[in-house]
């Protein structure tokens, strides 16, 4: 049976209150089997309007599970998208208190900036590179509120996608400057590498990810505005930290990003 927006509402609340007093919870379709991701995405709504209505403003989007590690590494086989908050933004290699969060990862990333609107169905990567201001590294924090990180498609999206942090710095590039598909880079953690990969990594050209986020956002009538900031989703699976932790991404042309963890 559709789930009523008081459910709606209620899940929300459950699921924002694990985020934000950092305890983990069981998977919501435990409880509902029969959630759609329809209705996931109420649930992820009804967050950000909990959010907004406390003053807290929506920053940019996130795309994730959009590489085939990160599908292996989940159990799941489609990319959703999740909404990014101005308390999510962390300074290139500032420090994150890790006992506010349950059981961080972090991504590597390749973000886009956007100077004109793209509103699905039909955009491509064509569309995204012209409307695209600049690229620049982005590292993705990720905090499922689920315990062990074990979920469903469904769970997930509900839950944000799992967003809690980013980290934006580096070098910004134009389109034109760089080959995004073959853009390497290389992610270590407290020196050592653990993490090598390039841009086709996410759906074979990181624009196909914007695409398939405006594609999405169109089919639901709404507009990927001018000036959005877009995470395309992690290149390598999300590497586990714990305090003490310092990740650092070397991207070839678009110089190093850091975070520490304490
Ligand atoms: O790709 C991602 O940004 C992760 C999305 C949510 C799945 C997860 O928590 O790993
Ligand atoms: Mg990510």
């Amino acid at each position: 049976m559709a789930l009523d927006s008081a459910t709606i509402a209620k899940l929300a609340e459950h699921l924002e209150t694990a985020e934000l007093e950092a305890y983990d919870v069981t998977k919501i379709t435990d409880d509902h089997p029969d959630m759609t991701i329809a209705e996931a995405y109420r649930v992820m709504e009804a967050i950000r309007d909990r959010k907004l209505a406390r003053g807290i403003r929506q920053v940019g989007y996130k795309m994730g599970l959009t590489s085939r590690a990160k599908m292996v590494q989940m159990g799941v086989d489609k990319p959703g998208y999740g909404l990014l908050f101005d308390y999510f933004a962390v300074e290139d290699g500032g420090t994150i208190d890790i006992k506010k969060l349950i059981h961080p990862k972090v991504e590597a990333e390749i973000a886009f900036v956007t100077k004109a609107p793209l509103k699905g169905p039909g955009i491509h990567i064509g569309n995204v590179l012209a409307a695209t201001d600049f690229v620049l590294p982005a590292l993705e924090v990720i905090d499922s509120r689920y315990r062990d990180f074990k979920f469903d498609m469904v769970s997930v999206i509900a839950d944000n996608s799992s967003s809690c942090r980013f980290v934006t710095g580096g070098r910004s590039r134009d389109v034109s400057d760089v080959d995004l598909k073959t853009l390497g880079l290389v992610m270590e953690k407290n020196g050592q590498p653990v993490g090598l990969s390039c841009g086709a990594a996410v759906l074979g050209h990181p624009a196909a990810s914007v695409a398939m986020l405006a594609n999405m956002l169109g089919a639901k009538g709404q507009e990927l505005p001018a000036g959005s900031f877009i995470m395309t989703g992690g290149v390598t699976a999300a590497i586990a930290v714990e305090a003490g932790d310092n990740i650092t991404v070397h991207y070839q042309d678009l110089g190093s990003i850091s975070v520490n963890f304490a």
